[in-house]
């Protein structure tokens, strides 16, 4: 069971292919959170520094995209999706959740939306170390960080009433 928390959620997620898209999706569908795509958020407003070379992909802009988003952190009840998390305020989130694949399904579904090369390799080795999960437990309080394992369609359902549930339990904290 997750803890009830009071503000804010922070859905973390991992590398891309993970599931963040498709658990956000039906989380949105099942509560009244708001789905922040801060990838999104980035093209639309071109908060670019450069473009990398070599992943094919621009360079975030942090302190464009965190002036963007303050405005609508402020409100609560947002769900953020993205793939890093080291630069985002502490105080914005209540907890972090952070998506798993074991490496042969990640292989498939980022082989299939046309990852190839180091691209691919990169990603892959990223979940195989766990890289994003110990940027979240170096970002965050420990105890706010949950892994959540996104193999199958199984699983995905189980996460998805694992945290409407957390989210109902906030909620009635909150009354
Ligand atoms: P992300 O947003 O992390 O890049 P996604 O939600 O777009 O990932 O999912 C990528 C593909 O994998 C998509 O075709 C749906 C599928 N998928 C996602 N999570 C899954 C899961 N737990 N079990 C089976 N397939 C899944």
């Amino acid at each position: 069971m997750l803890p009830p928390t009071s503000f804010f959620t922070w859905l973390l997620f991992r590398t891309p292919g993970v599931g963040k898209s498709t658990l956000c999706q039906q989380l949105v569908e099942r509560t009244n959170f708001q789905w922040l795509e801060v990838g999104k958020l980035a093209k639309e407003n071109n908060c670019y520094e450069e473009f990398d070379e070599v992943y094919r992909c621009p360079v975030l802009h942090e302190d464009k995209i965190l002036d963007l988003m303050e405005d609508q952190m402020t409100d609560g009840g947002i769900i953020v999706d993205y793939h890093g998390c080291d630069f985002f305020p502490e105080r914005w989130f209540d907890i972090v959740f952070v998506l798993r694949t074991n490496n042969t399904a990640l292989f498939d579904r980022l082989s299939k939306r046309g990852y190839s090369g180091k691209k691919l390799e990169d990603n892959i080795q990223c979940e195989i170390f766990g890289t994003i999960l110990e940027e979240a437990i170096d970002s965050y309080p420990k105890d706010s960080v949950f892994e959540l394992s996104s193999n199958s369609a199984d699983e995905m359902d189980q996460n998805v009433e694992q945290i409407v549930q957390w989210i109902e339990q906030w909620k009635q904290n909150k009354m």
